[in-house]
């Protein structure tokens, strides 16, 4: 690690995962990884994206570098909702998108339920804001996994929707990646405060060494206080969060 790859504290309180990052790269043996590409489709990025997230396009040159390398396995994750989907403002009289919410109920333990932001209508099926963006090199990846099919529940997270008690519509991501062993999984693309994130506390719930490469990821509120307090919410949740893009990603 050079100088170069660390960012001040005075920027990001990241004292801590420096030394967590020294000592993944001294670790000699590689455990089967996983890269998770998440949800680079055209209506999270600009310019015309209905949700578009500020600088989410260019993170496809890095995460093309990054399907490059070497990983068991290399997902990406595509939001996949019909169009009358219960995240879109528009299904709500009166709502507005990113500032209303509504709380959804487990469709099977009502008493479980999950407070969540309205949004425009975005990657509906069979639109062209569902594909994944023309830059991302889709031809490197083994899977890809669509969520947030069932219209009754937000779907955040690429192993299905925030509930755990039972966990209903999943995607099967966990069964892929115990299928193949996986034991580290690396996290990237958008948007960093939602599906990012969620996908990340739900990896490290289920026991994955889980890092989540903040600047390979773009949130909808870039500003630093929600930065820092995302870093924190991921960072005590056992999550590993890089400050700093690795040149030897999966080797
Ligand atoms: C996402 C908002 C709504 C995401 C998906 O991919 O982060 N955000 N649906
Ligand atoms: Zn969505």
């Amino acid at each position: 690690v050079t100088p170069a790859d660390t960012t001040t504290s005075s920027e990001w309180p990241g004292v801590a995962l420096y030394q967590q990052e020294m000592y993944r790269e001294e670790t000699p043996v590689k455990e089967p990884a996983a890269l998770l590409v998440i949800d680079m489709q055209n209506d999270f990025c600009g310019p015309h994206g209905a949700l578009a997230v500020q600088g989410g396009r260019e993170l496809a040159g890095p995460i093309n570098e990054a399907l490059s390398d070497n990983w068991t396995l290399k997902i990406a994750t595509r939001d996949y909702h019909p169009a009358d989907h219960v995240s879109f403002a528009t299904q709500h009289p009166g709502a507005q998108p990113f500032t209303s919410t509504h709380t959804i109920a487990n469709p099977h333990n009502p008493n479980e339920t999950q407070t969540t932001t309205l949004w425009p209508p975005h990657c509906v099926q069979g639109t062209d804001g569902y594909e994944l963006i023309s830059e991302l090199d889709v031809w490197k990846l083994h899977y890809i996994i669509d969520k947030g099919m069932d219209k009754r529940v937000e779907s955040y997270s690429a192993f299905g929707p925030p509930f755990t008690n039972p966990e209903v519509c999943m995607t099967g991501l966990e069964d892929l990646l115990r299928e193949h062993d996986i034991v580290e999984v690396d996290i990237v693309g958008l948007a960093l405060d939602y599906c990012v994130k969620h996908t990340a506390l739900d990896a490290a719930r289920k026991g994955f060494k889980t890092t989540v490469y903040m600047n390979v990821s773009m949130a909808v509120d870039q500003s630093k206080a929600n930065l820092a307090a995302l870093w924190k919410e991921m960072h005590e949740a056992g999550v590993l969060v890089s400050v700093h893009r690795p040149t030897n990603w999966g080797d």
